[in-house]
């Protein structure tokens, strides 16, 4: 049986660029849970799972890929690492960086990163640099700087990154043995989607894979690049995604597609994910889903959504738009029974 307590590296070994002796600087990722989605599987009339990325040591996928980045980098001897994040890929960088006890800088859009992930990569002791700019100008700011300095980029431009990631798909592959038809993912800088054909690739398995945009940040459904991208999933709030051809490559040679979700249908799979199957996702995570349910099964009847993140990350949009109730009421009994037990 697979030894699934042990660093991802070393569970993927014969699989990933890392030989024995290489350092490892690992939190214990991967080995996330797949989970059955009785009301989704009801609704769809298809047996439904929910591959749960949040359950990683920093709350999203993001850790898969950041692993194999730090440790790359230790193994060069790097003393610093840096990236341009919508927030999660700050948070990891953080994480592994202070684990690997060296230093970390991120550049984030300003004001537009969620309050979980800002917590997370302060309390790591990151730099962050709140950038008068969009996560695309950010980026392109940060892989200059990268190429005039001695620091190591951990964006999904890092193959490193793209490696660890496909882990996951090796994992789905495992526990379905091979099963899965259909793969629904969101899709912001396009990084994961492309980890996940390589991963299943390398297994000989091709599931269809359906890449998901917000509607105001779908450069790939519209086939340009999107000046001003905007969502209230800040997660993919991307306009010009990095892994562009590797992810349309990915799209059409799975006979699959990449296709555009609206913010309301986002949040409307979030708050079904939330209040019916128990899962709290952030709204990036529920792309997935919500196309899903926009364009159905295509005939799949083995399908998985990946979740790609924790909905902690985000509590702002999660406490603007849910299916919960705050009733304000006196410390008397009679208040308390009403508010309890009477209709809302
Ligand atoms: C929860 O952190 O780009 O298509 O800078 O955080 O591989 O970019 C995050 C992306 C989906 C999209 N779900 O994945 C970043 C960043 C969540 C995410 C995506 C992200 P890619």
């Amino acid at each position: 049986m697979t030894d699934r307590h042990v660093p991802l590296i070393e569970r993927f070994r014969d699989r990933l660029p890392f030989a024995e002796g290489d350092p490892l600087v690992s939190l214990q990722e991967g080995s996330t849970p797949l989970l059955r989605a009785p009301i989704l599987s009801e609704m769809l009339g298809a047996t439904v799972r929910l591959k749960l990325e949040g359950a990683n040591p920093t709350g999203s996928f993001k850790d898969r890929g950041m692993t194999c980045a730090v440790s790359a980098a230790v193994r060069e001897g790097a003393k610093a690492v840096v990236c341009a994040s919508t927030g999660n890929t700050a948070a990891s960088a953080a994480a592994y960086a202070a684990r690997a006890g060296i230093t970390c800088a991120v550049i984030v859009p300003e004001g537009k990163i969620a309050q979980g992930k800002m917590a997370q990569t302060l309390v790591h002791g990151a730099r962050v640099i709140s950038l008068a700019g969009n996560f695309d100008q950010a980026l392109t700011l940060v892989r200059e700087l990268t190429a005039n300095h001695p620091i190591v980029l951990v964006n999904s431009v890092n193959e490193f990154r793209i490696e660890g990631q496909k882990t996951a798909a090796l994992e789905i592959h495992e526990d379905l043995g091979g099963e899965l038809e259909a793969l629904c993912i969101p899709v912001g800088n396009a990084g994961n989607i492309t980890s996940y054909w390589r991963g299943f690739r390398e297994m000989g398995a091709a599931p269809r894979l359906f890449g998901f945009q917000a509607e105001g940040a779908a450069p790939l459904v519209e086939g340009r690049v999107i000046e001003h991208p905007e969502t209230v999933a800040s997660a993919i709030r991307i306009g010009n995604p990095v892994r562009w051809e590797d992810a349309m490559a990915a799209a059409t040679d799975s006979r699959g597609s990449i296709r555009s979700v609206s913010d309301e249908e986002i949040l409307a799979a979030f708050r079904l994910l939330a209040s019916r199957e128990g899962m709290f996702c952030e709204p990036a995570s529920a792309a997935s889903v919500a196309g899903l349910l926009k364009y159905g099964t295509d005939g799949a009847e083995q399908i998985v959504c990946v979740l790609t993140g924790r909905g902690l990350k985000d509590p702002e949009t999660a406490i603007a738009h849910n299916d919960g109730m705050i009733i304000q009421c006196a410390a008397e009994t009679g208040p308390i029974e009403e508010a309890v037990l009477g209709d809302p």
